[in-house]
């Protein structure tokens, strides 16, 4: 039995949650032993060929939520930007994941449209009182069966520490259950800073992108619950397809990269084709 996502974020262990864009990438990650997966919003964007900018129409989102949970067993947190507008549009999408399967919801501080965390361009957040209204809609609209994260991006925008703090209790205050600090250095001293502060208040989850270098036992020795790997594989899959594409586009064969695929029996077993020659052994006429 997979632990639930409140289980895991109780225990504060720093558990490695692994960022996904399609169920392929979700299987993989669940396959390798990940206990938790993110939806990531710009791996998703990404693979849409659009911006991590609001250009991607949450249905589609809700569309991946039903396919990511359709194909893993463990649970999934969705990132779902700043809920898509005010109150009501992000308590509408967070009763539609939960129905699509998500166990939790992540929406940022940020004003819609937003821009991703390492974009640059316009930063800018909403009050946090406006905030809190999202967060209290999500949490009545789901009766408290979804699991809803607040992530503040104070630190993002360069507000200050006591900001970022102040808006974790407001939000916390309303009803999140856990908070997401996003910081963009490239050292682990302002979440070191902030959970020192922050004194367990509510669990707690980041996303190492930028302080990436970090040794694991300073996530652990944090209290930290959940440390997001959001776009890693992203990053890594690019760079294998690409290389892919070149080698069979320059050798017009696929002979130098046959020990770099899977076989095509792999991507079979990967969706489970043998169920289906059962079933038609089975049901078929
Ligand atoms: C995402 O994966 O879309 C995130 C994390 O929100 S980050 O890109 O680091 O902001
Ligand atoms: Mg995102």
């Amino acid at each position: 039995m997979n632990n639930t996502f409140t289980e895991i974020m109780n225990r504060r262990l720093a558990t490695p949650i692994a960022g996904v864009h399609d169920a392929l990438s979700a299987k993989l990650a669940e396959r390798e032993g990940f206990e938790a997966l993110w939806l990531s919003g710009l791996g998703l964007s990404t693979t849409h060929g659009v911006r991590d900018a609001n250009e991607l129409p949450w249905d589609q989102v809700l569309r991946t939520i039903d396919y990511v949970t359709q194909s893993t067993s463990v649970p999934l947190l969705v990132d779902a930007d700043t809920g898509y507008g005010d109150f009501n549009t992000a308590r509408i999408f967070a009763r539609r994941a939960k129905r699509a399967g998500a166990a939790g919801v992540c929406i940022e501080d940020k004003r819609y449209p937003k821009l991703n965390s390492f974009a640059g361009g316009k930063q800018q957040l909403d009050s946090p009182e406006l905030f809190a209204g999202k967060i209290r809609a999500m949490g009545d609209a789901t009766s408290g069966q979804l699991y809803i994260v607040a992530r503040t991006e104070a630190l993002i925008v360069g507000s200050s520490m006591d900001e970022a703090l102040l808006r974790a209790r407001i939000y916390a205050d309303a009803g999140a259950d856990a908070i997401l600090i996003h910081s963009k250095l490239t050292t682990f001293d302002e979440i070191h800073s902030f959970m020192k502060a922050w004194n367990q208040r509510a669990p707690v989850i980041i996303v190492p992108t930028t302080y990436d270098t970090t040794t694991s036992s300073r996530y652990l020795e944090s209290g930290v619950s959940g440390v997001i790997w959001a776009n890693q594989a992203l990053r890594a899959s690019v760079m294998a397809t690409s290389e892919a594409y070149r080698s069979l586009y320059r050798e017009s064969s696929p002979v130098q990269l046959q020990s770099k695929m899977v076989s095509v029996a792999d991507i079979f077993s990967l969706v489970n084709n043998n169920e289906l020659a059962e079933a038609e052994v089975k049901y078929g006429a």
